[in-house]
């Protein structure tokens, strides 16, 4: 019998858990776009779908090869590695999946903050070293009662004011515009929302609009003694004005979550005992993963029983 399930291309390393629910449903090839681009010319006119994820790169270059290309589902609630306009332009459903991840994103967001603050990470390197037997860990931050600037005030952004609250922190934040539905104080310009915050969390979308636009004044604004924690895009930071303000001591610190050329982590940020990495680990936990693969798929599902997907992005609503 012929092989009749659909194929689906998969634009970037994916969780072994979708890859493998992937499998069950469609005729899969692992990024051969990458790996192998003249096997990918072969079965070019047999690939209706593309499996990406949030940092997925999915130009409008790659659906041109795709003829028959219908449907880019993203697992992830950022889709700014595709190109949604020559998607639209060709006919091609783009769709993600937000919510489900937002109490997973927020926890991370607080970690980080909790953990650059706290310097959580280093003590417990001052124990294993056995520094503990010399004396004490210098004096850490107190994060509880302190400010938090948030930029970016959607779904994440709300979940990680619902937690801070808890912290008894005041919270402002920036956004294109004010929102009528939150009680916390909007701030129009993200230096003044910088140089009024203990804490900046960066959690707005990435893409062009918001490309370097932390930059060397944000920093500056923020401060010697203030913290910089960013669970969006590496792209949202200029990294290299991030390296030089942590380095002259003019930002007090950071917990960075991604970055500017993932997996790739400037030697000089690994150098800095004081500053968080985590491998772009937001929505990474069995339980989100799981939600996030199961929506993803039923996006998939949906669109080829020619039904209404479940979560298009909002440019194709
Ligand atoms: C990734 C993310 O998508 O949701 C997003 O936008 O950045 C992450 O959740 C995740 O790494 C899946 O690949």
């Amino acid at each position: 019998m012929p092989n009749s399930k659909p194929h689906l291309l998969i634009a970037a390393r994916l969780p072994p858990l979708y890859v493998q629910a992937l499998h069950a449903e469609y005729t899969v090839h692992d990024r051969l776009h990458d790996t192998d681009p003249a096997a990918l010319a072969r079965v070019a006119p047999e690939i209706r779908a593309i499996a990406a994820s949030g940092e997925s790169k999915v130009p409008g270059t790659l659906m041109a090869q795709l003829p028959a290309l219908k449907m880019v589902s993203v697992l992830g609630v950022g889709y700014d590695g595709v190109d949604v306009a020559a998607a639209k332009a060709r006919g091609v459903m783009v769709t993600h999946t937000p919510d489900v991840l937002n109490d997973e994103v927020a926890d991370t967001a607080i970690g980080l903050m909790l953990c650059a603050a706290r310097q959580l990470p280093a003590a417990d390197r001052y124990v294993r070293a056995g520094q503990w037997l010399n004396g004490a860990m210098p004096l850490t931050r107190k994060m509880s009662g302190s400010r938090l600037g948030i930029v970016g005030l959607g779904r994440i952004g709300k979940a990680i004011a619902d937690r801070a609250k808890a912290f008894g922190m005041s919270i402002a934040y920036t956004s294109r515009s004010a929102k009528a539905d939150v009680p916390y104080r909007f701030v129009a310009n993200v230096v003044d929302l910088a140089a009024q915050s203990d804490f900046l969390v960066v959690i707005t979308p990435g893409g062009a609009a918001t490309r370097k636009m932390i930059n060397a004044e944000v920093l500056q604004a923020l401060g010697p003694t203030g913290i910089l924690v960013n669970v969006a895009r590496g792209s949202v930071v200029d990294e290299t004005a991030l390296i030089a303000a942590l380095k002259d001591g003019a930002l007090g610190g950071a917990g960075l979550d991604v970055f500017e050329d993932e997996p790739r982590v400037p030697q000089a940020l690994m150098d800095m005992p004081h500053v968080v990495l985590t491998p772009h680990i937001g929505s990474a936990t069995q339980e989100t993963r799981q939600a996030m693969s199961d929506l993803a798929l039923n996006n998939l599902k949906a669109f080829f029983a020619g039904q209404a997907v479940l979560t298009p992005v909002p440019e194709l609503r």
